[in-house]
């Protein structure tokens, strides 16, 4: 006999409803609405991989009034960092549970940067960005990775330096990115400008405009 699964809830379970329960619950109550789960890691991405040389790297935060916080290579990885174990969420309708970064809370980037606005454009080498408000990278919820699965993270999936916001779709988890603007207003970014939703709750299946 095979095991019975832990989600099992008393009903008798013959081998055919089993298989077919198992693939219909696969993922369970962690898969948002709508969603598969993914076990490889595709890769998704709107252009080519640039290819940013680690001494002319650098982040940058730009405040409202024009102050800039920028720290080189050298200096994100002197930061303390963290392992962060997350699901990850596609809006292509994948996703991927258990992930391993390692990378800097946005909380430590924060420290030192005041700030009165609400929102946040997120912008990459190679020119990508994204938007959101700026609650959504504090308190715990995001990070700039640099290490996936206990190896540096690789150029297609955003390295060196990705954002990695885990609880909203992953297309505001900018790879390659560059930099941080704080502003009054909330400019939508590449995909948010081509119908996608502007906040993006995978729980909420905020796929697109309107949803
Ligand atoms: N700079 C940049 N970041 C990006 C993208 C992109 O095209 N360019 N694609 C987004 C989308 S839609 C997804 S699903 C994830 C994919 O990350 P992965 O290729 O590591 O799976 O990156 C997001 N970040
Ligand atoms: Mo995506």
């Amino acid at each position: 006999m095979r095991d019975v699964p832990d989600r099992c809830d008393g009903e008798p379970m013959g081998i055919i409803s089993r298989g077919f329960r198992g693939r219909r619950t696969e993922g369970g109550d962690r898969l948002p609405p709508g969603q598969y789960l993914e076990h490889g890691f595709p890769v998704l991405s709107a252009g080519p991989t640039p290819r940013v040389p680690l001494d002319r790297w650098e982040f940058a935060i730009d405040t409202e009034t024009g102050q800039t916080h920028r720290w080189t290579w050298p200096e994100l990885t002197a930061l303390p960092a963290e392992t962060p174990t997350v699901d990850i969420h596609c809006v292509t309708k994948w996703s991927k549970f258990d992930t391993n970064w390692e990378g800097v809370s946005l909380d430590t980037l924060f420290e030192d940067v005041e700030t009165s606005v609400e929102y946040a454009q997120v912008y990459s080498y190679g020119g990508y960005t994204t938007n959101l408000p700026l609650e959504d990278l504090l308190d715990g919820k995001a990070w700039l990775a640099y290490r996936y699965d206990g190896e540096e993270l690789e150029p297609r999936h955003g390295g060196p330096v990705r954002l990695l916001v885990p609880h909203l779709y992953f297309w505001k988890s900018a790879k390659w990115v560059r930099g941080i603007r704080l502003t009054n207003e909330d400019w939508p970014g590449f995909w948010e400008t081509a119908g996608y939703h502007n906040y993006g709750d995978p729980w909420r299946e905020q796929r697109y405009e309107g949803d």
